[in-house]
């Protein structure tokens, strides 16, 4: 019997990706489970995973081109058997064509549909367009049929562009501004990868040329995004941690049973998701074009950190409901699943704030860039045993450095530095929160 693998969803947001490599060849005989392509999005570069076993018959995309959801990747002959993946009877009363021609009406239950194995992400800090962020609030809005046809004509999806009619009408005026939108994020798309010409280096000694992975490829283009697009500041603040030291060594052997570990980091997701609520700036994401802040009613936290192929930043959800136990258990999932190449998208969405933790590895200060389209992120370099002038007298503190790079259109100096003030408070008597 011929199946067909199709590109499964892999994230909200995501309609499309381009194939980087064809990990099989026709006449491979794979299982289920087995990455069949490289994708890349604007997201991440992963490895996509077979839905069906067999022997490859036809294969259907090729590397450099561009595939949607729900397109057939490739054909195998099964015997019948050997497919695992759940939802199998489901997923074969829909066509290949049947699914893409209703990819935005069923978004959900495709989700279900089309469900995969979970695909290996190498995740990069991503370029976030200002249009990124209107998208998810207006999939389904409603539009007439001259606002459709227009939006045809303007090769725009109807399905990304956020209605400010009433109830989320779409107006022409919405489709225009999604346009420009979508030019001016281009715009600055092309402009920040552009850059002189090298001069030839052989002139003065042997080199060696190697192209870049996607991966760095894309955390270059997102990081130069965000630097030539958000002017940032960073302030500077330290916290006096030596009783916090104390109820760390106090409770990690429980924090321990509970598989995770009681660190710096863990404390600090907590006490950042309750001063996301006490500053509610600094919970927001800005959208430029119609100048309108986002502001964010849940406070989800992303945790940088460092794996052999770069940085990936999980996040973790809803960390204001969490206990520390609960958070902590969670950085340890999600920093192993990231370095093991187990991480999905999805445990990458969503982040508000992020924590940028460098103290394990030492450092005494460092400036982070804000993850766009987040407005802060703060960077925790290593605490050290400082003297501190107290009382006539100088005693030793363990000193934390904290550092916050903000972004300065939707936050002020003086914002800043109570909010980073709070942060301290909070790590130094934490009984202040309830004040
Ligand atoms: N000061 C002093 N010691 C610190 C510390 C700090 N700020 N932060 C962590 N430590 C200690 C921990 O207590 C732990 O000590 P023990 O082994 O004695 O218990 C040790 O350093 C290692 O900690 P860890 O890395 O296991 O755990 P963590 O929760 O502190 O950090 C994680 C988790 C995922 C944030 C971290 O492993 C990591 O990847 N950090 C790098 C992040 C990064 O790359 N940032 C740059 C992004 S911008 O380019």
């Amino acid at each position: 019997m011929i199946k067909e693998v199709l590109l499964p969803e892999v994230s909200e947001n995501i309609e499309s990706g381009d194939v980087v490599k064809v990990l099989v060849k026709v006449g491979d005989v794979i299982k289920a489970d087995q990455p069949v392509i490289e994708l890349e999005t604007d997201k991440a570069v992963f490895e996509v995973p077979s839905t069906e076993s067999g022997e490859v018959k036809e294969l259907n995309v090729k590397e450099g081109e561009k595939i949607k959801i729900g397109q057939v990747i490739l054909k195998v002959e099964s015997n019948g058997t050997a497919g695992t993946t759940e939802k199998k009877d489901e997923k074969e009363q829909l066509t290949s064509s049947e699914i893409s021609t209703t990819i935005p009406q069923v978004k959900k239950e495709e989700t279900a549909v089309l469900e995969s194995p979970e695909p290996v992400i190498e995740k990069v800090l991503e370029i976030s367009k200002p249009a990124e962020i209107v998208q998810s609030a207006t999939v389904s809005a409603p539009a007439s049929p001259s606002v459709r046809r227009l939006a045809r004509e303007l090769g725009v999806d109807i399905a990304l562009v956020r209605g400010g009619g009433t109830s989320g009408r779409i107006t022409e005026d919405d489709v225009k501004l999604h346009v420009k939108e979508r030019m001016s994020a281009g715009a600055s798309a092309s402009t920040i990868t552009s850059q002189k010409p090298l001069p030839d280096f052989s002139k003065w000694g042997k080199v060696r040329i190697e192209p870049m992975s996607k991966v760095r490829s894309i955390t270059a283009d997102s990081m130069t995004y965000a630097w030539s697009t958000i002017p940032m500041v960073t302030q500077f603040d330290k916290a006096d941690i030596t009783s916090l030291e104390e109820f760390r060594k106090k409770y990690s052997g429980e924090v321990e049973k509970a598989g995770g570990k009681l660190t710096v980091t863990s404390i600090l997701t907590a006490v950042s998701a309750l001063a996301l609520k006490e500053f509610p700036n600094f919970n927001t994401s800005i959208d430029l074009a119609r100048r309108e802040i986002v502001f964010k009613e849940y406070c989800n936290i992303g945790i940088a950190v460092d794996t052999d192929r770069g940085l990936l930043v999980p996040v973790v959800k809803n960390a204001d409901s969490k206990s520390i136990t609960e958070i902590s258990v969670e950085i340890s999932e999600l920093a192993e699943k990231a370095r093991m190449k187990k991480i999905t998208p999805d445990e990458m969405d969503g982040g508000n704030f992020t924590i940028s933790n460098l103290g394990g590895i030492g450092g005494t200060g460092f400036t982070p860039i804000v993850y766009s389209p987040q407005v802060a992120i703060m960077g925790v370099s290593r605490s050290s045993w400082e003297p501190v002038y107290i009382g006539e007298k100088f005693l030793p503190k363990l000193m934390l450095p904290l550092s916050l790079t903000y972004d300065h259109r939707i936050i002020d100096g003086a914002a800043a530095a109570r909010f980073l003030r709070w942060i301290c408070n909070a790590l130094e008597n934490p009984l202040s929160i309830f004040l």
